[in-house]
């Protein structure tokens, strides 16, 4: 039987949180006097905390304290975990339910792969976390996307190899992880904006059973 790892990112893969992740940093850069778009918010999709807020800094000119910069962070995931706290498994993207049941019927790897320090708790919220194998998130990794650590550690506790395991991801910095970790990468969104992925799918509902079938028999 081929045993194949799946990693799945978690904000704006398994739930709509990115928009949660952007209003709360738009909220935060106004209150600095920083104004940015839709657009440049593709920058810190799948970016830690830290790097977004060092981005978004760049981006107005700022210069800031280190304990300002400290409460920053503070104010923005005070801010997202306000979004969040109402979460509930209606909250899941179209489809994933169908996919993670599908590969553990299947005795697929599953696993999580997300930049953000609040996957436990969302995963939990969402009612999904029993679903995983493995759980990496922005608490066991030093370096974020778009370094692959994430995925290969996510590979290593699947005791899958790289080469066997393939990714979902959002973020342009995610795909980017994942290719260089050397998986297969597949985009969740915009095909322009994530053409660096193998294959890019609007949403879940858009990837066939056969599909998955495929990657798990390759
Ligand atoms: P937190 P993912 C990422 O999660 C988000 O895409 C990104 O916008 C966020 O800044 C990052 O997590 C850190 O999140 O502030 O909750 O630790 O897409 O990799 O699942
Ligand atoms: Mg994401």
């Amino acid at each position: 039987m081929n045993t194949k790892g799946f990693i799945f990112d978690l904000d704006g893969v398994i739930v709509d949180t990115a928009k949660y992740h952007f209003l709360a940093w738009q909220k935060l850069a106004k209150s600095i006097g920083v104004d940015f778009t839709e657009t440049q918010n593709e920058q810190l999709k799948g970016v830690s905390r830290v790097k977004s807020l060092e981005k978004i800094l760049n981006w107005g000119q700022k210069t800031i304290s280190k304990d300002e910069f400290e409460s920053l962070m503070v104010s923005k995931n005070d801010d997202y975990l306000g979004h969040i706290n109402d979460m509930d498994a209606t909250e899941i993207l179209p489809d994933v339910p169908k996919i993670l049941n599908y590969l553990i019927e299947n005795k697929q790897g599953v696993a999580l792969g997300s930049a953000s320090k609040n996957a436990g708790p969302i995963l939990e919220k969402v009612n999904l976390l029993s679903k995983f194998d493995v759980i990496v998130d922005g608490n066991s990794v030093t370096k974020g996307k778009p370094d692959p650590e994430v995925f290969l550690t996510g590979a290593k506790l699947l005791k899958i190899e790289a080469k066997n395991c393939i990714v979902f991801e959002d973020a342009v910095a995610g795909v980017k992880a994942a290719n260089a970790a050397n998986m297969i990468s597949i985009g969740i969104g915009d095909k322009e904006t994530l053409h660096e992925a193998d294959y890019v799918f609007s949403d879940f509902t858009e990837i066939s059973i056969e599909f998955i079938q495929e990657l798990i028999n390759r």
